[in-house]
């Protein structure tokens, strides 16, 4: 059975302008705190979500209001949720960063790494409780050089546990490059656990799906776990507000609010020699510089133009369908924004 784009844009969709009302209300001042948006791994979390049934468990990222969207959770309470209330889906005590459902069996978490044991912890359990079903762990590229995930990984290929490990590979974990903290390759690296490792291309939700299909195939049929890399491109770089993107989408104004502050520590007297305030100088222009050079700044690394493109054959169809899914998250803004009457 091949991927049908035409359910998988719509989730993608959905999750996009999801995230985008989110942003608005967060700019706002209506969500306080931090706010990680997963715009830019749409194709990967529906190719692979999609395919989840009833007993399949989730362990998620600090990223994980797409998936827990596509996998069906009701968006008003996850709103309710972000926006601190008592009735949201954690009673308001989670935030996007700690999300749980129980009857969806997803879990997420904040600390890097963590998905690797919560999914392994899942797949066990499913390996006595529910034969068959599975479990996927979503994190980035960074978290791989976590202890624990690669330990989870090592217990899970050694247990043959129903795992998809998901890779959202975007190159950077915050500031850091993570090319320049990583030793060796991914894939590698998985299979020297003795996982076999996939490589799919993130910004394309077909291929995604199709990657995905034969690792839960595998995972489903006692196999054992399956590695997925994916590259894609956070859009919104690694929180609301990050200061990269800031300077991608408007460089000179930012380059001018930097300017000052740069300039005074420069010249100010006393601590570090002219040497090594030069070497931090060239530090932050390069810093600078390869930003400006951002695929941030690139619209073919967005998914969803690419997604749509494939579906242009039938226009009517594809506006009727977006005009809905509009709709149906200004619905959702409604309701979530709603007073409850006490
Ligand atoms: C154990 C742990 N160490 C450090 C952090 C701080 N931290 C939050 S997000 C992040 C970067 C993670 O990068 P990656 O795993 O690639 O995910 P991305 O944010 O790029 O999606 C770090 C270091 C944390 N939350 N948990």
């Amino acid at each position: 059975m091949p991927p049908d784009l035409w359910s998988l844009y719509p989730l993608m969709l959905k999750s996009r302008l999801f995230e985008e009302a989110i942003a608005e209300l967060w700019h706002d001042g209506l969500i306080s705190g931090e706010m990680h948006l997963g715009t830019g791994e749409e194709a990967i979390i529906a190719g692979v979500v999609a395919q989840l049934r009833e007993g399949d468990a989730m362990a998620l990222d600090h990223r994980g209001t797409a998936a827990l969207l596509i996998r069906g959770i009701d968006p008003v309470l996850i709103l309710r949720e972000l926006l601190g209330h008592p009735d949201g889906l954690c009673c308001g005590m989670g935030g996007h960063m700690h999300l749980f459902s129980k009857e969806h069996l997803a879990a997420s978490s904040g600390i890097v790494g963590a998905g690797g044991p919560t999914a392994a912890g899942f797949a066990l359990a499913a390996q006595y409780l529910r034969p068959s079903a599975i479990a996927v762990a979503f994190f980035g590229e960074g978290a791989v050089n976590q202890g624990m995930l690669m330990e989870s990984m090592s217990l899970s290929s050694m247990w043959k546990l129903p795992v998809l490990f998901v890779c959202k590979d975007d190159g950077w974990a915050i500031t850091t490059q993570s090319a320049e903290v990583t030793g060796g390759d991914l894939n590698e690296r998985a299979r020297g656990l003795g996982i076999p490792a996939v490589e799919a291309d993130g910004l394309d939700t077909s291929v995604m799906w199709e990657a995905a299909h034969a690792a839960i195939e595998r995972a489903r049929s006692g196999q054992g776990p399956t590695f997925l890399h994916a590259r894609c491109v956070h859009l919104e770089g690694h929180f609301l507000g990050f200061q990269l993107i800031r300077i991608v989408r408007d460089p000179l104004r930012e380059m001018a609010e930097i300017a000052v502050p740069l300039t005074k520590s420069f010249l100010r007297l006393g601590g570090a020699g002219f040497r090594e305030r030069m070497a931090g100088l060239k530090t932050v222009v390069a810093a600078v510089l390869l930003t400006l050079r951002d695929p941030r700044r690139d619209p073919t690394k967005d998914p969803l133009p690419r997604a749509r493109a494939a579906l242009q054959s039938d226009p009517s169809r594809l506006q009727e369908l977006e005009d809905q899914l509009e709709k149906e998250i200004s619905n959702v803004l409604a309701s979530a924004l709603a007073e409850v009457p006490s």
